[in-house]
């Protein structure tokens, strides 16, 4: 019988101004030279991989007009907008091709796109973001002026509406009801995020319910909470795992996950089969020593085999395992 294939989009998305230093947006192509798509390809023989290469975008003159008039006082809106509006399309595309995508940051103001562009081709989905910080400052409440810092604003109905000036029913009228996100491994959240994620009510599993009750126990109420028909999201920030196994990241915070508690996280997401896409971001090799970044894209690549495939079990799949030798 012809072997079954599981069809892999890969976008690279160099994006930096979401924050305000250089490196992140070299990320795609050090994975890629870090034989990125072989350690992929040897999580899962039947990944059928495509690489899309690294998103491009332009700036246009109503962008820079809205950002002028309304988002001046926070960082780069118009190139944040013009890359996520070419991002909603991209993975929209992939998604029509491949039954998987992956989103290569970048910083993660790219989660928006990434996000929202699934979400128009599969409206009933679940997000699962995996991160440090909450990301869902709005505009009026950001403390530093980054985008990166507001992403997960963009996507829920309750919120968006502080956007009022982005047209964002016109670019990506689905939203993500705020029922079918969960947050793990926050440990660093604005004042007036708690506010907002206590007033919704939003799932989130920081540091502190991780140490109380354990990774296994949090991975039960990640899936308890997700509806069971719906594909899954997840955008991983890097800075969820601790900064020992994670230094070269642009907000770095101690006391995160293990590489072991990411990779369990990961694994269990991939054993529900329905996670339809990824984001992997703020990896910056311009920061730290180059034995940091070393380690930083290693984390990064088990986060990726264990989510495209690889088991640590070896209960792995070979089409032609020669099993006369006994
Ligand atoms: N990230 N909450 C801080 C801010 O600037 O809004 C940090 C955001 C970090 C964003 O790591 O993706
Ligand atoms: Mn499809
Ligand atoms: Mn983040
Ligand atoms: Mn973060």
């Amino acid at each position: 019988a012809a072997c079954e294939q599981n069809r892999l989009g890969i976008i690279g998305v160099p994006f930096a101004k979401g924050q305000t230093k250089q490196g992140v947006e070299l990320a795609p192509d050090l994975l890629r030279q870090n034989r990125l798509r072989q350690v992929l390809q040897s999580s899962d023989e039947r990944l059928l991989i495509t690489d899309y290469g690294n998103l491009q975008y332009a700036v246009d003159e109503s962008l820079l007009q809205q950002q002028r008039q309304h988002y001046h006082h926070i960082h780069n809106y118009a190139d944040f907008m013009a890359c996520n509006l070419a991002l909603i399309g991209q993975v929209q595309l992939m998604l029509r091709e491949n039954a998987q995508f992956l989103a290569i940051g970048g910083d993660h103001a790219i989660g928006f796109g990434s996000v929202a562009g699934h979400l128009q081709h599969t409206p009933n989905l679940s997000l699962v973001w995996i991160d440090a910080h909450a990301d869902i400052n709005l505009h009026s409440t950001s403390q530093s002026g980054n985008i990166h810092g507001m992403p997960v604003s963009f996507l829920l109905p309750q919120l968006r509406a502080t956007w009022q000036h982005a047209a964002l029913d016109k670019i990506a009228p689905n939203c993500l009801p705020k029922d079918q996100l969960v947050y793990i491994g926050l440990r660093d959240i604005d004042p007036y995020e708690a506010f907002i994620l206590n007033k919704f009510g939003i799932r989130y599993y920081a540091m502190d319910s991780i140490d109380r009750v354990g990774v296994p126990k949090i991975i039960e109420m990640t899936l308890d909470a997700l509806s069971p028909r719906n594909k899954i999201h997840v955008s991983f920030d890097i800075d969820a795992l601790d900064s020992n196994v994670a230094p070269s990241t642009g907000t770095a915070v101690r006391g995160g996950l293990t590489l072991r508690e990411g990779i369990s996280i990961v694994e269990a997401l991939r054993d529900t089969k329905r996670v339809q896409g990824m984001d992997l971001v703020e990896i910056n090799p311009k920061l730290g020593s180059e034995r940091d970044v070393r380690t930083t894209v290693d984390s990064g690549l088990e986060i990726l085999k264990s989510m495209f495939g690889y088991r640590r079990s070896g209960a792995r799949y070979y089409s032609n395992l020669d099993t006369g030798i006994l």
